[in-house]
């Protein structure tokens, strides 16, 4: 039973989101406003439904699924486009990946030392970012 992700979550460090976001396509004036900013996660399941909220006083972004159930994932006000997303457990670890027009795009979460930790992966780009629990 994988340690549960639920909860609230303020980010601590985020290494590598500048290459993240060049990778993705995202144009420098944005990058300069988003790399300043702090993520918080919101994360609840609700019956068999996972939903990650990302918030911050720039955007906000919000997904739902069922873990091994492919679904449609549009990166509205992110970088805007379509995956074909799935996530998984890989033992302790919530694994998505986000098939489209951008390789090896995904993303893992996972529980350590109390902490939520999150790699965001993109064309060869990690980003590695580290939350403390608030609620
Ligand atoms: O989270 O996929 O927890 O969805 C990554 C932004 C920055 C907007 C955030 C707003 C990628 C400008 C979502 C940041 C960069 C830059 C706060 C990360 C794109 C645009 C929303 C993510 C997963 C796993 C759940």
């Amino acid at each position: 039973m994988p340690a549960s992700l639920c909860g609230t979550w303020d980010m601590l460090s985020n290494v590598n989101f500048e290459g993240y976001m060049i990778a993705l396509g995202i144009g420098l004036s944005t990058r300069k406003v988003a790399l300043r900013l702090k993520h918080r996660k919101v994360i609840e399941k609700i019956s068999e439904v996972y939903v990650i909220k990302t918030l911050s006083t720039f955007k906000n972004y919000a997904l739902s699924f069922r873990i091994n159930e492919e679904f449609d994932e549009y990166t509205k006000g992110l970088d805007g486009r379509h995956c074909k997303s799935v996530v998984t457990w890989e033992g302790n670890r919530m694994v998505c990946t986000q098939k489209g027009e951008k390789k090896n795009r995904g993303w893992a979460h996972w529980i350590e030392d109390d902490k939520l930790h999150l790699e965001l992966y993109c064309e060869g780009q990690i980003c590695k970012q580290v939350f403390k629990q608030v609620a």
